[in-house]
Protein backbone atom coordinates (compact mmCIF):
# COMPACT_ATOMS: atom_id res chain seq x y z
CA UNK A 1 0.00 0.00 0.00
CA UNK A 2 1.09 3.64 -0.46
CA UNK A 3 2.49 5.33 2.38
CA UNK A 4 3.86 8.40 0.48
CA UNK A 5 2.84 10.11 -2.59
CA UNK A 6 5.16 12.33 -4.70
CA UNK A 7 3.79 14.70 -7.46
CA UNK A 8 4.94 16.44 -10.67
CA UNK A 9 3.83 19.68 -10.76
CA UNK A 10 3.94 21.32 -14.33
CA UNK A 11 0.95 18.87 -15.99
CA UNK A 12 -0.26 17.63 -12.84
CA UNK A 13 -1.33 19.76 -10.56
CA UNK A 14 -0.90 23.06 -12.98
CA UNK A 15 -0.79 23.71 -16.86
CA UNK A 16 1.88 25.68 -16.42
CA UNK A 17 3.34 24.63 -19.73
CA UNK A 18 1.32 26.75 -21.65
CA UNK A 19 3.28 30.07 -20.00
CA UNK A 20 6.56 28.32 -20.45
CA UNK A 21 5.65 28.47 -23.70
CA UNK A 22 4.66 31.87 -24.06
CA UNK A 23 7.94 33.01 -22.27
CA UNK A 24 9.98 30.59 -25.26
CA UNK A 25 8.15 31.68 -28.03
CA UNK A 26 9.33 35.08 -27.23
CA UNK A 27 12.44 34.31 -26.70
CA UNK A 28 12.80 32.70 -30.20
CA UNK A 29 10.56 35.61 -31.66
CA UNK A 30 13.71 37.95 -30.50
CA UNK A 31 16.40 35.56 -31.71
CA UNK A 32 14.59 35.78 -35.02
CA UNK A 33 12.28 32.00 -35.63
CA UNK A 34 9.01 30.63 -34.51
CA UNK A 35 8.96 28.40 -31.65
CA UNK A 36 5.65 26.30 -32.26
CA UNK A 37 3.03 24.48 -29.52
CA UNK A 38 4.23 21.12 -30.97
CA UNK A 39 7.89 21.93 -30.68
CA UNK A 40 7.29 22.80 -26.85
CA UNK A 41 5.77 19.58 -26.07
CA UNK A 42 9.43 18.71 -26.25
CA UNK A 43 10.62 20.70 -23.55
CA UNK A 44 7.75 19.58 -20.67
CA UNK A 45 9.59 17.86 -17.54
CA UNK A 46 12.88 19.00 -18.87
CA UNK A 47 14.70 21.27 -17.12
CA UNK A 48 15.45 25.13 -17.97
CA UNK A 49 18.92 25.02 -19.60
CA UNK A 50 17.97 21.72 -21.64
CA UNK A 51 14.91 23.28 -22.71
CA UNK A 52 16.47 26.42 -24.12
CA UNK A 53 19.41 23.75 -25.79
CA UNK A 54 16.15 22.27 -27.11
CA UNK A 55 14.93 25.78 -28.43
CA UNK A 56 18.28 27.10 -29.71
CA UNK A 57 18.51 23.65 -31.91
CA UNK A 58 15.11 24.78 -33.36
CA UNK A 59 16.04 27.98 -34.72
CA UNK A 60 19.61 26.97 -35.68
CA UNK A 61 21.30 29.59 -33.02
CA UNK A 62 24.63 29.37 -31.57
CA UNK A 63 24.88 30.57 -28.61
CA UNK A 64 28.02 30.88 -26.00
CA UNK A 65 27.22 29.88 -22.12
CA UNK A 66 27.36 33.56 -20.96
CA UNK A 67 24.70 34.20 -24.18
CA UNK A 68 22.77 31.12 -22.84
CA UNK A 69 22.38 32.27 -19.25
CA UNK A 70 21.30 35.52 -20.61
CA UNK A 71 18.79 33.97 -22.49
CA UNK A 72 17.41 31.64 -20.07
CA UNK A 73 17.29 34.00 -17.32
CA UNK A 74 15.16 36.75 -20.15
CA UNK A 75 12.72 33.75 -20.30
CA UNK A 76 12.08 33.09 -16.81
CA UNK A 77 11.44 36.59 -15.98
CA UNK A 78 9.11 36.91 -18.69
CA UNK A 79 7.39 33.70 -17.26
CA UNK A 80 7.57 34.82 -13.51
CA UNK A 81 5.69 37.60 -15.00
CA UNK A 82 2.89 35.19 -15.71
CA UNK A 83 3.02 32.79 -12.94
CA UNK A 84 2.70 35.97 -10.84
CA UNK A 85 -0.67 36.42 -11.49
CA UNK A 86 -1.79 32.90 -11.56
CA UNK A 87 -4.73 32.09 -9.18
CA UNK A 88 -5.96 28.61 -6.86
CA UNK A 89 -8.53 28.41 -9.57
CA UNK A 90 -6.05 26.70 -12.65
CA UNK A 91 -4.93 23.86 -9.93
CA UNK A 92 -6.52 21.12 -12.36
CA UNK A 93 -9.46 19.22 -11.41
CA UNK A 94 -9.19 16.94 -8.50
CA UNK A 95 -5.86 18.09 -7.74
CA UNK A 96 -6.70 19.86 -4.49
CA UNK A 97 -9.54 17.16 -3.49
CA UNK A 98 -7.27 14.10 -4.14
CA UNK A 99 -4.72 15.45 -2.04
CA UNK A 100 -6.83 16.63 0.52
CA UNK A 101 -8.50 12.62 0.63
CA UNK A 102 -4.85 11.25 1.04
CA UNK A 103 -3.88 13.63 4.09
CA UNK A 104 -6.88 12.55 5.30
CA UNK A 105 -5.99 8.48 5.06
CA UNK A 106 -2.30 9.59 6.66
CA UNK A 107 -0.30 9.31 3.09
CA UNK A 108 2.56 11.70 3.34
CA UNK A 109 2.81 13.85 0.22
CA UNK A 110 5.64 15.17 -1.33
CA UNK A 111 6.28 17.32 -4.54
CA UNK A 112 8.98 16.18 -6.91
CA UNK A 113 9.73 19.20 -9.73
CA UNK A 114 12.36 20.37 -12.07
CA UNK A 115 11.17 23.60 -11.55
CA UNK A 116 12.85 26.39 -9.80
CA UNK A 117 9.86 28.32 -9.32
CA UNK A 118 7.87 25.92 -7.65
CA UNK A 119 7.63 26.89 -4.26
CA UNK A 120 6.47 30.18 -5.54
CA UNK A 121 3.77 28.57 -7.69
CA UNK A 122 2.55 26.32 -4.88
CA UNK A 123 1.97 29.40 -3.02
CA UNK A 124 0.34 31.17 -5.68
CA UNK A 125 -2.44 28.09 -5.89
CA UNK A 126 -2.67 28.58 -1.92
CA UNK A 127 -1.49 24.74 -1.77
CA UNK A 128 1.76 24.68 -0.19
CA UNK A 129 0.58 23.75 3.19
CA UNK A 130 -0.63 20.36 1.81
CA UNK A 131 2.92 19.19 0.93
CA UNK A 132 4.93 17.67 3.77
CA UNK A 133 8.47 17.95 1.59
CA UNK A 134 8.87 19.88 -1.14
CA UNK A 135 11.90 18.78 -3.64
CA UNK A 136 12.28 20.73 -6.53
CA UNK A 137 15.13 22.58 -9.13
CA UNK A 138 16.62 24.30 -6.59
CA UNK A 139 17.50 21.18 -4.63
CA UNK A 140 18.46 18.32 -7.19
CA UNK A 141 21.09 18.52 -9.72
CA UNK A 142 20.26 16.03 -12.27
CA UNK A 143 17.57 16.44 -14.49
CA UNK A 144 14.72 13.52 -14.77
CA UNK A 145 14.70 10.84 -16.22
CA UNK A 146 17.72 10.61 -13.64
CA UNK A 147 16.18 9.54 -10.40
CA UNK A 148 17.65 11.93 -7.83
CA UNK A 149 14.44 14.00 -7.32
CA UNK A 150 12.11 11.15 -6.31
CA UNK A 151 14.78 9.28 -4.36
CA UNK A 152 15.20 12.81 -2.81
CA UNK A 153 11.85 13.18 -2.59
CA UNK A 154 11.30 9.56 -0.66
CA UNK A 155 13.86 10.57 1.77
CA UNK A 156 12.35 13.68 2.42
CA UNK A 157 9.02 11.72 3.68
CA UNK A 158 11.42 9.58 5.36
CA UNK A 159 9.92 6.28 3.64
CA UNK A 160 11.39 4.14 1.07
CA UNK A 161 10.80 4.53 -2.78
CA UNK A 162 9.06 1.24 -2.90
CA UNK A 163 6.49 2.52 -0.54
CA UNK A 164 5.72 5.84 -2.38
CA UNK A 165 3.79 6.08 -5.28
CA UNK A 166 4.76 8.60 -8.61
CA UNK A 167 2.35 11.13 -10.11
CA UNK A 168 3.91 11.83 -13.80
CA UNK A 169 2.87 13.41 -17.13
CA UNK A 170 6.05 13.46 -18.51
CA UNK A 171 8.00 10.30 -20.30
CA UNK A 172 11.17 11.10 -18.91
CA UNK A 173 9.27 12.05 -15.38
CA UNK A 174 7.95 8.25 -15.63
CA UNK A 175 11.30 6.82 -16.35
CA UNK A 176 12.93 8.78 -13.65
CA UNK A 177 10.05 7.42 -11.15
CA UNK A 178 10.49 3.71 -12.01
CA UNK A 179 14.64 4.28 -11.52
CA UNK A 180 13.98 5.36 -8.15
CA UNK A 181 12.27 2.11 -7.51
CA UNK A 182 8.50 3.75 -6.81
CA UNK A 183 5.38 3.05 -8.81
CA UNK A 184 4.26 5.29 -11.29
CA UNK A 185 0.99 6.60 -12.07
CA UNK A 186 1.12 8.37 -15.64
CA UNK A 187 -1.35 11.18 -16.30
CA UNK A 188 -1.73 11.89 -20.20
CA UNK A 189 -1.41 9.79 -22.98
CA UNK A 190 -1.11 5.82 -22.43
CA UNK A 191 0.81 5.85 -26.00
CA UNK A 192 3.65 8.62 -24.62
CA UNK A 193 3.94 7.21 -20.59
CA UNK A 194 3.80 3.32 -21.61
CA UNK A 195 6.38 2.45 -18.72
CA UNK A 196 4.03 3.81 -16.10
CA UNK A 197 2.20 1.23 -14.31
CA UNK A 198 -1.12 2.75 -14.84
CA UNK A 199 -2.08 5.53 -16.89
CA UNK A 200 -5.05 8.09 -16.69
CA UNK A 201 -6.25 11.10 -17.66
CA UNK A 202 -6.27 13.30 -14.43
CA UNK A 203 -6.07 13.21 -10.51
CA UNK A 204 -9.87 13.96 -10.94
CA UNK A 205 -10.18 10.09 -12.36
CA UNK A 206 -8.98 9.07 -8.65
CA UNK A 207 -11.22 11.29 -6.50
P1 LIG B 1 11.80 26.40 -14.32
P2 LIG B 1 7.80 19.82 -13.80
C1 LIG B 1 9.12 21.48 -15.42
O1 LIG B 1 8.16 21.27 -14.42
C2 LIG B 1 8.44 21.92 -16.70
O2 LIG B 1 7.61 20.89 -17.21
C3 LIG B 1 9.48 22.28 -17.73
O3 LIG B 1 8.85 22.72 -18.92
C4 LIG B 1 10.39 23.38 -17.16
O4 LIG B 1 11.41 23.73 -18.10
C5 LIG B 1 11.01 22.87 -15.87
O5 LIG B 1 9.98 22.54 -14.96
C6 LIG B 1 11.93 23.91 -15.23
O6 LIG B 1 11.16 25.02 -14.81
O7 LIG B 1 12.31 27.14 -15.52
O8 LIG B 1 10.63 27.08 -13.64
O9 LIG B 1 12.90 26.08 -13.35
O10 LIG B 1 6.94 19.11 -14.81
O11 LIG B 1 9.09 19.07 -13.48
O12 LIG B 1 7.04 20.19 -12.55
MG1 LIG C 1 5.42 17.64 -15.62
Amino acid sequence: TMKGAIFDLDGVIVDTAKYHYLAWRSLAKRLGFEFTESDNERLKGVSRMESLQILLEVGGVEANEAERLEMAEAKNKEYVEYISRLEPAEILPGAREYLLELRNRGVKIALGSASKNAAFILGRLGIAELFDAVVDGTKVSKAKPDPEVFLAASAALGLNPADCVVFEDAAAGVEAGKAAGCKVVGIGSAVILRDADCVIAGLHELV
